[in-house]
């Protein structure tokens, strides 16, 4: 009797309508994570935007190419969660996954990155919870980046919130070559042999593209001392 008064009340047949009402009960709370952390992304975003026409205004220089920012998926989320298993809920992935909003800051200059990277840590309500140097240590595959994790918190209607943001500083040399192999890597038809002649040759490229970076800054000193 009792088991088949619990077989009704959680394995009875849904409506079409009720099982859309339960999709929508549990995208909600994730739905209301993402636009928090794409507020994050705004707050960050302007940050960057500000130092950039500061410099320009000050020093006649835009340290920053380009800005690109993006949410990961749900499917990217979904795919780390089940990686490092974490259970599927909201605070979990708040907890334990840091690179939901992504920033990646192109800067001209290896230079500009370090300076760029000091000015937002330096703002009052910038909180830095991890670094990563791969320009000082780059990856075995042979990528460069600065990675730095902050918290900064979001103004919302009653609340101010915390939020975790990944920041990757690359010059555009180093996202020129992340971004093509990144492309190669999901190659998926390449037999394992020439994938490891090609890994060989990518590595090779990004050393011959950090010599590159190299020596843009040296040029880019010399015609600052002439001046
Ligand atoms: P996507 O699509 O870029 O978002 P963690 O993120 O901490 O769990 P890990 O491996 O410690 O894992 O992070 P890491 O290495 O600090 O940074 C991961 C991100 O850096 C990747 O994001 C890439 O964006 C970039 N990255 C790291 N290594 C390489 C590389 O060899 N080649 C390229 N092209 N990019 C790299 P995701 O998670 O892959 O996804």
């Amino acid at each position: 009797m009792i088991i088949k008064h619990l077989k009704e009340h959680f394995f009875k047949e849904l409506t079409k309508e009720e099982h859309l009402e339960k999709i929508k009960e549990g995208a909600l709370p994730y739905n209301r994570l993402m636009s928090y952390y794409k507020c994050a992304i705004m707050e960050v975003e302007t940050k960057f935007k500000v130092l950039n026409e500061q410099f320009s205004l000050k020093y006649d220089e835009n340290p920053i190419e380009t800005i690109k920012s993006r949410l990961k998926s749900p499917d990217s989320i979904m795919k780390k969660m089940k990686k490092k298993g974490i259970p599927m809920n909201t605070d979990a992935i708040e907890e334990h996954i840091t690179d939901i909003a992504g920033i990646r800051i192109i800067c001209s200059f290896e230079e500009d990155i370090y300076k760029m990277a000091k000015l937002l840590l330096q703002q009052d309500d910038v909180t830095l919870i991890e670094q990563k140097d791969y320009i000082a240590s780059p990856k075995e595959s042979g990528y460069r980046s600065l990675h730095l994790i902050v918290e900064v918190p979001i103004f919302l209607e009653d609340e101010k919130r915390p939020m975790k943001v990944e920041v990757q500083f690359r010059t555009i040399a180093m996202d020129f070559w992340a971004s093509l192999e990144h492309k190669l890597r999901y190659k998926k038809d390449i037999n394992p042999e020439l994938m490891e002649q090609l890994a060989k040759d990518l590595t090779e490229c990004a050393e011959q593209s950090a010599d590159l970076d190299h020596r843009m800054e040296a040029i880019r000193k010399r015609i600052k001392k002439k001046k």
